[in-house]
C-alpha cells in the first residue's frame, strides 16, 4: 500500500526526554489503561479537586438494550473550581487567557485572578437573572474571553451551556434554544472576523421571533463593538450592566460527576443535529489529561489552539482542558489570514506560542499562498504542531513539518469527535513516531477496533468502519432529550461497541489511518455538516422539488459541497435561482454550508425502490465518470449519462 513508502518521522531525543511519556512510558500505561481502567482511572482522577473523591470509578455498559455510562459515579466536584480556585494560590498571577483581537493592534492578558473574579461576576448575574443548577444557558458568542467565562459560569452554579458557533443562522440558533429548552441566551452586539461585523445580537432577535423559542427569557448581551442594534425592553439586559455590580465571591456549586456539563449540537447522518450531552467528572479528567499529555504540555507553555469555542475542540482545548491544567491558553477572535496571510506566524511571535494545534484547512490555505506567506514570522518559540478535523493529506502535514515548524517541531494529528469529549487516537511526542496523515496510537484507555461490514472484527493490517470497544471517561452519556436515539446512532450497527462513524485503515506498525466518514456526513473545512439538513434546506424552497448533497475533494476545504437540484415542474433553471438557493442553504443553516456547486438534475439516478444512489453522484461530483460500478439496479440508467454530461466539476 502506497502509505507505507511515506517517510517515517522518528521521535526527537531532545522532546523524549523531557516529554510526560516515552515510547517505554506509552507502552506500560497503555497497558495498564486497558488492563486495569478502575486503577488507571482512579489514580486519574486525582489530578482534579474533589469535594467528594469518587469510589466507583468504572460502570458502563455498550449492550444496546441498556446503554449506560457512568465514570466516577460517586464522586463530587466543581470544573469551574478546577479551572479557576485552585490554582489561584500558586498562579494567581499567572496569565489564565492571553486574548488576541481580530485587529492585531487589540490584545490583552487575563490572569487566573481576574478571570476567577470575572466567573465569579457573571455567576452572580446568573442567578440574580434566576438561572440555577440544571437550567439550560445558550451561548451564542464572538471569540472574546466573555464566551470562556460565560462557560465556566455556568459550571460554577451547575448552569447547562449550549454553545453555538457564531457562524450559525437564527434558525439554527431557534432549533437549538428549542432543543435545549434555554431560558437565558448570552451573546454580543456583533462579533468581528476578518475586519467584517457579524450581527449577532440580529440574530438572536429573528432566532426568538420563531415558534417554540418562547421558553427563552432573557438575553444578556455583551457590548463588543456598540454597533446599532435593536432592543427588547424587559428581555434584553447589557452584561456589563448586570454583571459589574456584582459581588466577586461566588461558592462553587458542588456537582455530581454524573451531572450535565455542557450540550454541543453536532451533525449526523440523518435528521435534526443532535445535542449531545456531556457531563462533569470523566469529561474534566480525560480533557485535562490528553491536554497534558497529547500536547506534552509543560508549566509555563503559552498554548494556542486556533479553534472557535462554539466546537467541541474548543471547549476542551481551549477552554477546559488547558485552565484545569492552569496553562496559559491562547483565544483568537479574528480568522488566520486576516489582515496578511501570514497572521497565524505573526500571533505565534508576538505571544511566544510554543504549542498551536490547528485545521488542515488552514493549512492548505496558507500552501496556496506558497512558502514565503510565513515570512513575516520566525516562529522560533514553537515546540510542537498540532492538527485536529479531518484526515491531513501528506502534502499538507509536510508543509506544516517543513514551513509552519520548521522541520524542527512533531506534528500530533489528533483524531477525535464531539462524542469523544477528547482525543482518542494521536502520536504522544515523545512516544510515537510520526507518519505524515496517520493518527497513529490509540490514547490511554481507548480500544480501537477495525469491523468489516458483516460485524466482523478484523486483526493486524485491515481496513474497515473504526469502532471503539469500550468506553472512556470524556465520551458523551447520551443525545439531550433523546437516548433511543443515542443507542440507534452509535450502538446499533455492531453489537456491543461504539461505532464512530470513520473509515480506517490500521498498518502492520499498528498506526491508524483515518480515511473518513464512512456516512452521509461531509467534512466541510474540518465542519460536520450532515448531507439530511442541506437537503432540507433546499427543498424547503417552492422552486425545488428533490435536491441530493454531496461532498467532492476541495483543494483547500478538503470536501466542497455539490448540490444536485431537481426544479418543479414549469420552473426555469436560471443563475439567478442558484444564488437564491444558496442564499436559502445560508438563511437556513449559515454561511458555513454553502453550496459550492449546484447541477440542474432532471431527475436523480435511483434504486427501483426509491433510494437515492449517492455512490453515483459522489462519482460524477468528482469528476470520476470511468468507475461508476455497477448500475444496474438503477431504475432508469440513462439519468446518469445526462448527469455526466452536464457535470460541473470538470
Ligand atoms: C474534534 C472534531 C469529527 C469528525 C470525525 C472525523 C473527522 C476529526 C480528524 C478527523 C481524520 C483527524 N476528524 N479529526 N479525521 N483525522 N485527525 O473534529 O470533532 O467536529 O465532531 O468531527 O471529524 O471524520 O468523525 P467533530
Amino acid at each position: 500500500m502506497s502509505e507505507q513508502h511515506h517517510d517515517v518521522y522518528p521521535v526527537r531525543d531532545d522532546i523524549a526526554a523531557n516529554a510526560w511519556a516515552d515510547k517505554a512510558e506509552y507502552a506500560a500505561m497503555y497497558q495498564r489503561s486497558i488492563d486495569d481502567p478502575e486503577g488507571f482511572w482512579a489514580e486519574q482522577a486525582k489530578r482534579l479537586d474533589w469535594i467528594k473523591a469518587p469510589t466507583k470509578i468504572k460502570n458502563t455498559s455498550f449492550d444496546r438494550d441498556n446503554v449506560d455510562i457512568r465514570w466516577f459515579e460517586d464522586g463530587e466536584l466543581n470544573v469551574a473550581a478546577n479551572c479557576l480556585d485552585r490554582h489561584l494560590e500558586i498562579r494567581g498571577g499567572d496569565t489564565a487567557i492571553i486574548w488576541e483581537g481580530d485587529d492585531p493592534a487589540e490584545s490583552c492578558h487575563i490572569t487566573y485572578a481576574e478571570l476567577y473574579d470575572r466567573t465569579n461576576q457573571l455567576a452572580n448575574a446568573l442567578k440574580e437573572m434566576g438561572i440555577g443548577k440544571g437550567d439550560t444557558v445558550t451561548l451564542y458568542m464572538p471569540m472574546i474571553p466573555e464566551a470562556a467565562v460565560a462557560m465556566l459560569a455556568c459550571a460554577r452554579i451547575g448552569a447547562v451551556h449550549s454553545v453555538i458557533f457564531g457562524g450559525f443562522s437564527p434558525d439554527a440558533i431557534a432549533q437549538r434554544v428549542i432543543g435545549a429548552q434555554s431560558k437565558l441566551v448570552i451573546t454580543a452586539d456583533e462579533s468581528v472576523r476578518g475586519g467584517k461585523h457579524v450581527p449577532l445580537k440580529d440574530n438572536v432577535d429573528a432566532a426568538l421571533t420563531r415558534e417554540g423559542t418562547e421558553v427563552c427569557e432573557e438575553v444578556l448581551v455583551v457590548k463588543r463593538t456598540g454597533g446599532d442594534i435593536d432592543w427588547h425592553e424587559g428581555r434584553d439586559v447589557w452584561y456589563h450592566e448586570m454583571v459589574d455590580k456584582q459581588a466577586m465571591a461566588c461558592p462553587a456549586e458542588a456537582m455530581n460527576a454524573e451531572d450535565p456539563l455542557f450540550i454541543l449540537y453536532t451533525s449526523g447522518s440523518t435528521g435534526a443535529p443532535k445535542g449531545l450531552k456531556h457531563t462533569t467528572g470523566g469529561y474534566l479528567t480525560y480533557a485535562a489529561m490528553t491536554h497534558q499529555y497529547v500536547f506534552d504540555y509543560h508549566e509555563g507553555d503559552v498554548y494556542w489552539c486556533t479553534a472557535d469555542v462554539g466546537w467541541v475542540t474548543g471547549h476542551s482545548y481551549i477552554v477546559y482542558g488547558p485552565l484545569a491544567n492552569g496553562a496559559t491558553t491562547l483565544m483568537f477572535e479574528g480568522v488566520p489570514t486576516y489582515p496578511t496571510h501570514g497572521r497565524m506566524g505573526e500571533i505565534v511571535d508576538k505571544h511566544k506560542v510554543n504549542i498551536l494545534y490547528t485545521a488542515p484547512t488552514a493549512i492548505r490555505a496558507f500552501m496556496a499562498h506558497g512558502d514565503s506567506v510565513m515570512d513575516s514570522s520566525s516562529r522560533d518559540s514553537l515546540r510542537l504542531l498540532g492538527t485536529v478535523g479531518e484526515p491531513i493529506n501528506p502534502e499538507a502535514w509536510e508543509w506544516f513539518y517543513r514551513v509552519m515548524g520548521k522541520k524542527r517541531c512533531p506534528i500530533v494529528d489528533t483524531w477525535w469527535q464531539t462524542e469523544n469529549g477528547g482525543i482518542m487516537i494521536a502520536p504522544l511526542p515523545g512516544a510515537t513516531p510520526l507518519k505524515p496523515g496517520s493518527a497513529t496510537k490509540p490514547f490511554f484507555g481507548v480500544q480501537p477496533a477495525i469491523m468489516d461490514s458483516e460485524g466482523q472484527q478484523l486483526e493486524g493490517e485491515a481496513e474497515g468502519n473504526l469502532v471503539i470497544l469500550d468506553s472512556w471517561p470524556g465520551q458523551a452519556r447520551s443525545i439531550w432529550g433523546d437516548h433511543a436515539r443515542f443507542v440507534s446512532t452509535y450502538f446499533s450497527t455492531y453489537d456491543g461497541v461504539y461505532f464512530t462513524g470513520d473509515g480506517c485503515r490500521r498498518d502492520a506498525d499498528g498506526d491508524y489511518w483515518i480515511t473518513g466518514r464512512v456516512d452521509d456526513v461531509l467534512n466541510i473545512s474540518g465542519h460536520r455538516m450532515g448531507t439530511a439538513e442541506i437537503e432540507s434546506a433546499m427543498v424547503a424552497h417552492a422552486a425545488v422539488a428533490e435536491a441530493a448533497v454531496v461532498g467532492y475533494p476541495h483543494d483547500i476545504k478538503g470536501q466542497g459541497i455539490y448540490i444536485y437540484v431537481t426544479l418543479g415542474d414549469d420552473v426555469e433553471p436560471t443563475d439567478e435561482l442558484k444564488k437564491e438557493l444558496t442564499q436559502q442553504v445560508r438563511k437556513e443553516i449559515g454561511p458555513i454550508a454553502s453550496p459550492d456547486i449546484i447541477q440542474w438534475a432532471p431527475s436523480l439516478p435511483k434504486t427501483r425502490s426509491g433510494k437515492i444512489m449517492r455512490r453515483i453522484l459522489r462519482k460524477i461530483a468528482a469528476n470520476e465518470c470511468d468507475g461508476l460500478g455497477d448500475t444496474s439496479t438503477l431504475a432508469d440508467p440513462s439519468v446518469v449519462d445526462e448527469l455526466i454530461e452536464h457535470r460541473v466539476n470538470r
